[in-house]
């Protein structure tokens, strides 16, 4: 896929929300709004958003935990309020507030994950299958860290989407540490793609800050799952500016990240990167660049206004619902 000045612009739109409704998610939590925990992408967007800004609105996406699906969500176009206002325990959200963090955007082809990391592999060699069966040409995107990728479940249901040739693209968020393990010591080899081969799978390493790239190899394997050719893994080299989680200790193997570190991760901040670059091409103007920036901060005060405006759930027999297929 080319992408010319149109898909460029989207891309760059997509990255800028995303970066505002994370800031915003991060306060939110802060101040008591944003319920449960919050891990920022800030520093990793560009794999969520590259992967997602071009897909068919009834593909499937497995978003990665960080940022909590925004950048996923965002991308693939859903509006990021509902899932902001589940996030936040109102009745307006996807799931009338019951759901919190994991809310499903079915319409969206976001059904949902769980807290236990790795449960997406099966979950998307299911979601594989059901699309291979119906024949509609849907793709699975299945989202997951460099820690996510030590789950025994991942190459349970690799073999399993190579064997039967299933359309999903794997993309790994390798910002270099799980939690608080850097990946060197938890895989012998510096990528993770050389895990694909295994399986047969062809594999593509990408700049993880450069949200072009992420684009256009995703697209490619996405062209191909369509294609009836069956799965491929693309490894996207990423950061992370902040600690894990909103209150977690910024350390790696017990040492605390130090502020040359962090500053030298930001030297490479996609949104930065991508700009300066579209700036230089003339494909945005300084103009472009305040109003694209204006309209995200807009868009995020009118979803805070909206969750302000929204009520907790406060009817005990919406359990049942819930709970229940009538
Ligand atoms: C099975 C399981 N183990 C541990 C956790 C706790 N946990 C949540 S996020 C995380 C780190 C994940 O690392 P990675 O996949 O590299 O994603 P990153 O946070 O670096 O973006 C851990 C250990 C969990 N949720 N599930």
């Amino acid at each position: 896929m080319k992408f010319g000045k149109e898909e460029l612009l989207k891309l760059y739109v997509n990255l800028v929300r995303t970066r505002a409704f994370d800031r915003a998610a991060v306060k939110w939590l802060a101040t008591g709004k944003l319920l449960s925990f919050y891990h920022p992408a800030e520093g990793g967007e560009a794999p969520g958003v590259g992967g997602t800004t071009f897909l068919r609105k009834d593909d499937v996406i497995s978003p990665h935990l960080r940022g909590h699906g925004l950048p996923h969500m965002i991308g693939k176009g859903a509006d990021p309020k509902y899932y902001l206002a589940e996030h936040c325990g109102r009745s307006t959200g996807a799931g009338n507030g019951l759901g919190g963090i994991h809310a499903a955007l079915d319409e969206w082809g976001m059904y949902g994950g769980s807290g236990t990391l790795g449960s997406c592999f099966p979950l998307s060699a299911g979601w594989g299958l059901a699309a291979k069966k119906n024949g509609r040409g849907q793709v699975v995107v299945c989202f997951f860290g460099d820690g996510t990728s030590n789950r025994g479940t991942w190459h349970e249901a690799a073999n399993m989407a190579a064997v039967w040739k299933l359309p999903i693209v794997w993309v790994c968020e390798n910002n270099g540490v799980a939690q608080y393990m850097p990946i060197k010591d938890a895989y012998p080899l510096e990528d993770l793609a050389n895990m694909a081969s295994a399986y047969g799978m062809p594999s593509a390493v990408v700049d993880g800050q450069d949200v072009v790239a992420v684009a256009e190899a995703v697209m490619a394997a996405v062209e191909m799952a369509r294609a009836g050719e069956g799965p491929s893994f693309i490894e996207c080299k990423t950061a992370r500016f902040s600690a894990h989680g909103i209150g977690n200790p910024d350390k790696v193997h017990g040492k605390d990240r130090t502020p040359e570190e962090i500053a030298k991760l930001r030297e490479r901040d996609p949104v930065v990167l991508f700009r300066t670059s579209l700036l230089e091409k003339g494909v945005l103007t300084p103009a472009d660049v305040e109003r694209i920036d204006q309209d995200a901060v807009d868009e995020v005060a009118a979803t805070e206004k909206f969750i302000d405006e929204s009520p907790f759930p406060d009817d005990p027999s919406i359990l049942d619902k819930a709970l229940y297929a009538e």
